[in-house]
């Protein structure tokens, strides 16, 4: 039945866009999950609690964060790494919630990645006025894996940059729904995010909710 209504349904591919080599953009990925997925972020927040953590340089970030998964990432005055016990609450970090582990291995794979499993989530909240400066991510020991990130609440201006420091970044809106999937050439970009607007979320209120999931061995 070529041309049937249904058919062109079934048949619907996510709307996906290149932004770099090995980084694909999914607008709205997550929306038909948005409510689950705050209720999971809402169960892990009240096992594992937001915190700002302070950097080795001894520097406390305004962003906050918490980790599900069996491992999370943390910084303290010794340095970054990632450790299955949470040191404020001296317990495991909360399960990763099968929604979380199965969004990510389908988002990975939209990107091109098949058998994506991730064993770390780190969730970071962003408030008006908070940033998160230019970075890498390397505290992972195999970057073949990619990373997957998801947006929700109000939206933020990403900052993509190069493999240096110095190379001009570009600015991406990332608006609550999208996921992003950055791996291969990509996988070692420098980063950031730009201080957040303040604006008010009908989910989410005041707040930005990054979830970042990572192989991180
Ligand atoms: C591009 N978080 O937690 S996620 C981080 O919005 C982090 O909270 C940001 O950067 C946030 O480390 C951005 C998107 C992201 C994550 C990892 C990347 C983009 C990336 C690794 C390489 C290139
Ligand atoms: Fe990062």
């Amino acid at each position: 039945m070529t041309g049937d209504l249904f058919d062109s349904v079934a048949e619907a591919q996510p709307q996906r866009e290149a932004i770099a080599d090995g980084a694909v953009l999914l607008r709205g990925f997550v929306k038909p999950m948005e409510s689950g997925l705050i209720d999971a972020a809402r169960a892990i927040v009240a096992q594992s609690p937001f915190r700002r953590m302070t950097t080795p340089g001894g520097h406390q970030m305004s962003v906050a964060m918490t980790n599900c998964g069996e491992r999370g990432w943390i910084t303290d005055h010794t340095g970054y790494r990632y450790d299955p016990v949470d040191p404020r609450t001296a317990a495991p970090w909360p399960a990763m919630p099968p929604l979380f582990c199965d969004l990510a291995r389908r988002a990975a794979e939209q990107g091109g990645f098949e058998g994506f499993a991730p064993d770390a989530c780190l969730v970071n909240c962003y408030e008006p006025g908070t940033r998160l400066s230019l970075h890498q991510d390397k505290d992972e020991l195999d970057y073949s894996a990619p990373i997957v990130s998801v947006s929700l609440g109000l939206p933020a201006t990403f900052l993509f940059g190069g493999l240096a420091r110095s190379d001009k970044p570009r600015r991406f809106r990332l608006v609550h729904g999208d996921v992003v999937v950055w791996g291969g050439a990509s996988r070692l970009a420098y980063h950031g995010v730009a201080p957040l607007a303040d604006g008010e979320h009908p989910l989410l209120g005041r707040k930005r909710i990054n979830l970042t999931f990572r192989r991180t061995r």
